[in-house]
């Protein structure tokens, strides 16, 4: 009986619990109605007096050890897990983190935001597109050097398939089903052929806009493209037009606005000029109004084009376009108020 009291007396000083379950088991084990120790004490009731003396007090120290070790085992578990009484059930939960939009994005959706107060439509296209759609119809001589390899991506040449390097596609493809007046943008992706650096893509976006109707002016132009830039960079922005020259349009401009970085005084953003590129502009040239079956005697119309991956670094200072498409958390965590 000594041999089993010893034996349980280092299994109790040996003993570890890190959970109230595990404790639980030490309970039941030895210091239960039905555990060891009240077992052995029956059990010694059996034996002679002289026995009973000796074995009594080795059993004693084996009961008060059980119950030291379970008191102290209880404490450091109760210390150590939050009780139920410590959660406050009215607290509001702690809220998800939830992704915030793309930057071209957040940038397109403003764009499409202000022409849509103007009146204009939204309308979609294909990416994939024929030369008819892409060159011809608006106006491209047969040699000009967008139509060359290095420029644009072509699929196949017969039936002639090619990646749209603009999204006037959409333009030409609304004009011949639709007669005036026709007041649309166009937002969508578009492929060229170029080495990616931080100035050039692959890909890119643009919006384009397109007002045909009957006296339809320049003036026209100037006042919703003044309007846009306003509403997209502040009412101090300041405009200009320089004039330009695009195979689609006549007269055509680019149009400037004051460098937002500097405020026109002059940086290395705007090469010390003041002014920053943002779109270009033009009133619709008569062939492509032709070309659509419209009548260029009865109507006229303009049109304009801008890269939003353009808009998007001069609105917030992107300096690499290449940072738009790497999925780099933390630039994209940046842009997380809903302009
Ligand atoms: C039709 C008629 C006219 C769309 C236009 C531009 C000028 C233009 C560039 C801006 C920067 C492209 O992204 S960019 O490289 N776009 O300068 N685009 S006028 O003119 C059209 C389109 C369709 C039927």
């Amino acid at each position: 009986m000594e041999e089993r009291i010893q034996k349980l007396l280092a299994e109790v000083q040996a003993f570890n619990a890190q959970t109230k379950d595990a404790l639980e088991v030490f309970r039941l084990k030895f210091i239960s109605r039905k555990g060891a120790v009240t077992e052995l004490f029956e059990e010694l009731k059996k034996v002679s007096v002289e026995e009973k003396k000796r074995l009594g007090k080795v059993l004693n120290e084996l009961k008060q050890s059980a119950e030291a070790k379970f008191s102290a085992l209880q404490e450091t578990i109760e210390n150590s897990s939050t009780s139920s009484s410590d959660i406050d059930l009215t607290l509001p939960p702690v809220p998800n983190k939830v992704g915030n939009l793309h930057p071209l994005t957040l940038v397109k959706n403003r764009i499409i935001e202000i022409f849509e107060r103007l009146g204009f439509n939204v309308a979609d296209g294909p990416e994939i597109e024929d030369d008819w759609h892409n060159f011809s119809a608006l106006n491209f001589p047969d040699n000009h050097p967008a139509r060359e390899m290095q420029d644009t991506f072509f699929i196949e040449k017969n039936p002639d398939l090619l990646l749209r390097t603009h999204t006037s596609n959409v333009q030409i493809r609304l004009l011949e089903k639709q007669k005036p007046p026709v007041r649309a943008i166009m937002p969508g992706r578009v492929y060229r052929n170029e080495a990616i650096s931080a100035r050039a893509h692959c890909f890119f976006h643009q919006v384009e806009g397109l007002y045909v109707d009957k006296n339809v002016g320049f003036a026209d132009l100037k006042q919703t493209l003044y309007h846009f830039a306003k509403e997209m960079y502040g009412k101090d922005v300041k405009i200009r037009f320089r004039p330009s020259f695009f195979p689609f349009t006549e007269p055509s401009a680019e149009i400037d606005i004051t460098c937002l970085i500097c405020k026109g005084k002059g940086c290395n953003v705007c090469k010390y000029s003041g002014w920053v590129e943002i779109a270009g502009s033009g009133m619709v040239h008569p062939n492509v109004l032709k070309n659509c079956g419209i009548d260029p005697e009865e109507y006229t119309g303009f049109a304009f084009g801008m890269g939003i991956e353009r808009v998007t670094m001069l609105k917030y200072q992107v300096n690499d376009l290449r940072l738009y498409s790497e999925n780099d958390i933390r630039f994209l965590k940046q842009f997380q108020t809903v302009i």
